[in-house]
């Protein structure tokens, strides 16, 4: 399976993140990309290759141009107003404050479109955050061009990037920019499968009202984990989207046996939909080592669900999402595609 990867990830690198009260290091850094690639390497996967460079269309196809707009220029404006370090919002909107009206000022702006404290934009985040986009279309373009299968090795992630929101270390929802380019490119369905450990609240979002994306996804139980606010199993789709979206949350303590449940239920409905690929959002913080998650997945583990996502038999991108124990971020990333390349045997 071919490599999508760029060095410009390093460009983004988070001074930190406000938890329990503290100011802590970032645990979204450069080196998980860095040790996700060695790994690569070192059981040769295969080709690495950089990506090409897309327009800005396909990023406005899915989000909003002033919130793009503000991902650009806002350490720019941080530092004309005299401030040092990267710019951090201090205020988010909530849901009886007004979201009809953008404010001009930039701490409007960060308030307006951003939902939590712990994904800063620093003076060289933007080339970082384009170029994690642009890995994930050409892992698309590949797909479009009959490739059975690519890995985007995107960083920083973007599952919890909504239309008009950034958050959870997430500024543009790669997968989801992924998805509209296949579509654009003339798939009919597309069906995306968070295994990420947290709930992919950006991308469902951005589906919520459509039918030709099926959004699945496997998580921590919203009532108890991050992002708290969205990922219920009632939160079915809307309008003519109804029906496909479908939340597995689970509880705090889960291992294989209740979360390899999950995955068949989602791979059926997935299977029912018949899409024309698959999209993956691929965290492995649901391994029992990860320092902010509490599912307890083995390394083992992360090579039989690929090994199960094989047996879909289509089409497949995975795009590179969260997973924050470092050591073994690379083992258990690359478990998931030579779990699927064996199934696929
Ligand atoms: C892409 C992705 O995986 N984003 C995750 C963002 C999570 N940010 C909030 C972290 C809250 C951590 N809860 C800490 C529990 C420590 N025991
Ligand atoms: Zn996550």
């Amino acid at each position: 399976m071919k490599t999508i990867y760029s060095q410009d990830h390093l460009l983004h690198h988070s001074p930190g993140e406000l938890l329990f009260g503290e100011f802590v290091p970032a645990f979204e850094k450069p080196e998980r990309a860095e040790l996700v690639l060695s790994r690569i390497r070192q059981i040769g996967l295969g080709d690495v290759s950089p990506p090409d460079q897309f327009p800005l269309g396909a990023i406005t196809r899915i989000h909003d141009d002033g919130m793009v707009s503000l991902l650009q220029t806002a350490s720019v404006e941080w530092e004309r107003m005299g401030r040092s370090g990267a710019a951090y919002p201090y205020t988010w909107r909530s849901g009886s404050m007004r979201a009809n009206r953008v404010p001009t000022s930039l701490d409007g702006r960060l308030a307006y479109y951003s939902f939590d404290c712990g994904t800063p934009i620093t003076k060289t985040s933007w080339q970082a955050i384009k170029s994690s986009v642009d890995v994930a279309l050409t892992g698309a373009a590949l797909i479009t061009s009959g490739a059975s299968a690519a890995f985007s090795l995107c960083r920083p992630p973007g599952h919890h990037a909504g239309a008009d929101y950034f958050g959870g270390y997430c500024f543009l929802n790669n997968a989801a920019i992924a998805t509209q380019k296949l579509l654009d490119d003339g798939a009919k369905r597309i069906a995306i499968l968070d295994i990420d450990y947290h709930h992919g609240n950006g991308t469902q979002q951005i589906f919520y009202q459509r039918d030709d994306v099926l959004f699945v996804s496997l998580h921590g139980h919203p009532d108890e984990e991050y992002p708290y606010l969205l990922g219920f199993e009632d939160e079915l789709g809307a309008g003519p989207g109804e029906g496909f979206n479908l939340n597995l949350p689970m509880r705090w303590g889960t291992s294989w046996p209740e979360w390899s449940a999950a995955l068949e239920v989602g791979l059926r409905r997935i299977v029912a939909y018949n899409p024309d690929a698959v999209v993956v959002s691929l965290g492995v913080d649901a391994y029992k080592e990860d320092p902010i998650s509490h599912f307890q997945l083995g390394s083992d583990d992360f090579t039989r669900a690929g090994q199960r996502i094989a047996s879909l038999d289509k089409p497949t991108l995975f795009i590179m999402e969260g997973g924050y124990a470092v050591a073994e971020i690379g083992i258990n990333a690359v478990n998931v595609l030579t779990g699927f390349e064996e199934g696929r045997m």
